[in-house]
């Protein structure tokens, strides 16, 4: 950064003068003590995320838990290392990607540390509230790894291979290989590119192991698979968790649906939620086969959905998407509540 002698006298007789992180300029930042990490129970778009911010802004790419075996697959594929997992976020300078929630933010990160956001989702119930000024870039679209990918094109930051083969596992893993609600032009327009760097000839391809890959969850305990792809909000004063197994084999899912449930009481106890939910989400046939725990959330499962289920399982055609589909109608009814 060049300063004239005079701004940089004056900064350094205020010790703790210090500019916001500039999204726009990354020479500008100092990022020796920068880690770039996205939310708890992390999925691809997270994973990669961090990989992405932390090659065009500075900084280490980490994980707040171990990475799911979706994103082993796609860091596989890449040739990719994953990032470390980090288990202290206490001394360090902090980017946050892909949320912007407190109840999806690793325990140990300081919320005065964290000097960015670069994000996909809604402002919800519990944002993170910081002391300072935080530079953000929050859009609509499908993945935060999209935004990136953007990003780095318009700083000219010509992404290596293995990265831009991240990124596209990214795109593809959040807007389900483009079939989600959630998907933009965007996102297609950048995994074209990202592919193209990559090498990658076959996109579907690649989308289409990747689904397999994660769809085969025979050999994990239903408390694994609940808390795999999970998301704690708070809707209405209450706090709720909603977790989400995308699987083209839908009904091998089902047919475990009384050990799931068992889990879901378990740790809808251990962890004090009002409400939990869990989404069988079939991925093949687009719809979601929604559960819930006890009396309470049934109530809020009937004016979400303006259903009346008869059996432990509600069945939602046409619906695949936590962000845009099933959180929204929950958070309604909560708030309606
Ligand atoms: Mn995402």
């Amino acid at each position: 950064m060049k300063l004239t002698p005079i701004v940089a006298a004056l900064l350094m007789s205020v010790s703790s003068a210090s500019y916001a992180f500039d999204l726009q300029t990354p020479a500008n930042n100092e990022t020796d003590n920068l880690v770039w990490t996205g939310h708890l129970s992390p999925d691809t778009d997270t994973v990669m995320s961090a990989m992405l911010a932390a090659h065009i802004y500075g900084g280490t790419a980490t994980v707040p838990e171990q990475i799911n075996p979706e994103s082993e697959f796609v860091l596989n594929y890449c040739n990719a290392e994953a990032p470390r997992v980090e288990s202290d976020y206490s001394a360090y300078q902090v980017g946050l990607v892909d949320f912007n929630q407190t109840t999806q933010l690793a325990p140990t990160i300081n919320q005065s540390s964290i000097v960015a956001v670069i994000d996909h989702h809604a402002i919800g119930g519990s944002p993170i509230n910081t002391p300072q000024i935080v530079a953000m870039d929050i859009r609509g679209w499908g993945s935060a790894a999209t935004i990136l990918a953007d990003n780095a094109q318009k700083l000219n930051i010509t992404l290596p291979k293995h990265l831009a083969c991240a990124g596209l596992g990214a795109i593809l893993s959040d807007t389900v290989v483009f079939q989600s609600s959630t998907t933009t032009d965007y996102d297609r327009e950048y995994a074209e590119k990202l592919a193209a760097i990559a090498g990658i000839e076959d996109i579907e391809d690649f989308g289409q192991q990747m689904l397999i890959a994660k769809s085969d969850l025979s050999h994990l305990s239903s408390e694994t698979i609940l808390t795999m792809d999970y998301k704690n909000f708070e809707y209405g004063g209450k706090k709720v968790g909603i977790g989400v197994a995308e699987t083209l084999t839908a009904q091998q899912l089902i047919d475990r649906k009384e050990e799931l449930l068992s889990a879901m009481k378990s740790y809808k106890e251990a962890n004090g939620l009002d409400h939990l939910f869990f989404s069988i989400t079939d991925t093949k046939d687009k719809k979601a086969n929604l559960l819930w725990v006890d009396a309470d959330d049934y109530q809020v499962i009937k004016t979400a959905f303006n259903a009346e289920p008869t059996s432990d399982m509600l069945t939602l055609d046409g619906v695949t998407s936590r962000k845009r589909q099933i959180g929204p109608a929950i958070q309604k009814a909560l708030e309606s509540l």
